[in-house]
């Protein structure tokens, strides 16, 4: 997400994009009214699942097709994170799950880069795993959480991510995921396809559609095979911006083609913020994205280097904490 702020060009594409919202591309991408469903209300669906799961024996594969489709995503005022426990009694340690009644044919894990932000991360998994059951997933919550106050660095965090998740299974698919990102779709699905997925296709603060043609921030996913053939994600973006174009151009630079889906399907919300200590803008970043065609082999997961300090399986999430020291 580099464009869009500090060009003065994109501020004009989002800003027309803005008048386009309120004519027909508006009318074509709201979700109708009759099929939302409330976060609420999905939690009361897998309740009412759970008793009938008792004494299935014989398992068969389980379907690929979520039942859910626009969601009205929810924010409580008085969340808890005991609540979010509670409301997912399924989950195990280290925020593992899978379908009980049936074989899933997928195994997603999702990787959240964190540091400061318990409260979207409160919101995110109390949105997510509902969400997740319903699509009858195999899957497992990462969250990656920067110790220290040195500057923050989004990429590096998800190669640690990527590197930890596969230590625990062979995930077939990893979903690298913003915080502060709530999918408004159940038909959204978290699983990986024959190349790289930008999922967030259509986000709230840019009107429900993309900002510009190769935009790859927010949400994406990647098979192991896929993510090895990126060489990962770059280290060597510390601060905010440009580390998302990046991993977009690698997809291209390795010979693979990036897949969305609709901006029907591909909808998210994000909780608004501001910017945070630690993240701010890296005026090195377009010099950066200048390199990546001769950087990319060089700099991602083969040269990975970093300093686990924890890992916590906690009833939502493994919390992983890492030093992933600084810019140098
Ligand atoms: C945009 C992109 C994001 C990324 C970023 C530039 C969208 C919707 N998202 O996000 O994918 O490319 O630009 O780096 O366009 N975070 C923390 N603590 C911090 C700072 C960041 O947890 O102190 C994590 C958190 O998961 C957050 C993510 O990093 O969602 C991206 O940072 P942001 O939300 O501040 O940046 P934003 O919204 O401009
Ligand atoms: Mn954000």
């Amino acid at each position: 997400m580099t464009l869009l702020y500090y060009l003065g060009v994109p501020k004009v594409v989002t800003y027309s994009f803005g008048i386009l919202q309120k004519g027909v591309l508006k009318y074509l991408v709201q979700p109708s009214a009759q099929n939302l469903t409330f976060t609420e209300d999905i939690h009361d669906k897998l309740s009412l699942k759970a008793g009938s799961r008792e004494g299935s024996q014989t398992l068969t594969n389980c379907s690929i097709i979520s039942p859910l489709g626009p969601i009205r995503v929810q924010f409580p005022k008085s969340l808890t994170l005991e609540e979010v426990i509670r409301k997912n009694p399924d989950v195990t340690q280290g925020g593992l799950y899978k379908p009980l009644n049936c074989t899933s044919r997928k195994k997603t894990a999702i990787i959240i880069p964190h540091r400061n932000r318990e409260h979207h991360l409160k919101y995110l998994l109390y949105n997510l795993h509902p969400f997740l059951q319903l699509q009858q997933l195999n899957y497992g919550i990462y969250v990656i959480h920067q110790a220290g106050s040195f500057t923050f660095n989004r990429a590096k965090l998800m190669n640690v991510g990527f590197k930890e998740a596969m230590k625990d299974d062979d995930w077939d698919c990893l979903f690298f995921h913003d915080v502060d990102l709530i999918p408004e779709d159940g038909r959204n699905l978290y699983t990986c396809d024959r190349f790289p997925k930008h999922a967030s296709s259509a986000i709230d603060k840019f009107g429900y559609v993309l900002p510009y043609g190769s935009y790859f921030g927010g949400v994406c996913a990647f098979t192991p095979k896929q993510y090895m053939q990126i060489n990962g994600f770059p280290n060597n973006y510390w601060g905010w911006g440009g580390e998302d174009d990046d991993i977009g151009n690698r997809v291209v630079l390795s010979g693979m083609s990036v897949l969305r889906p609709s901006i029907v399907y591909g909808r998210y919300k994000m909780i608004q913020h501001s910017p945070d200590k630690g993240n701010e803008a890296n005026p090195e970043r377009w010099d950066l994205l200048d390199k990546t065609g001769q950087a990319w082999r060089q700099d991602g997961i083969n040269n990975l280097h970093y300093k686990l300090l924890s890992k916590e399986l906690l009833p939502l999430y493994a919390n992983i904490t890492v030093d992933i020291g600084f810019r140098p």
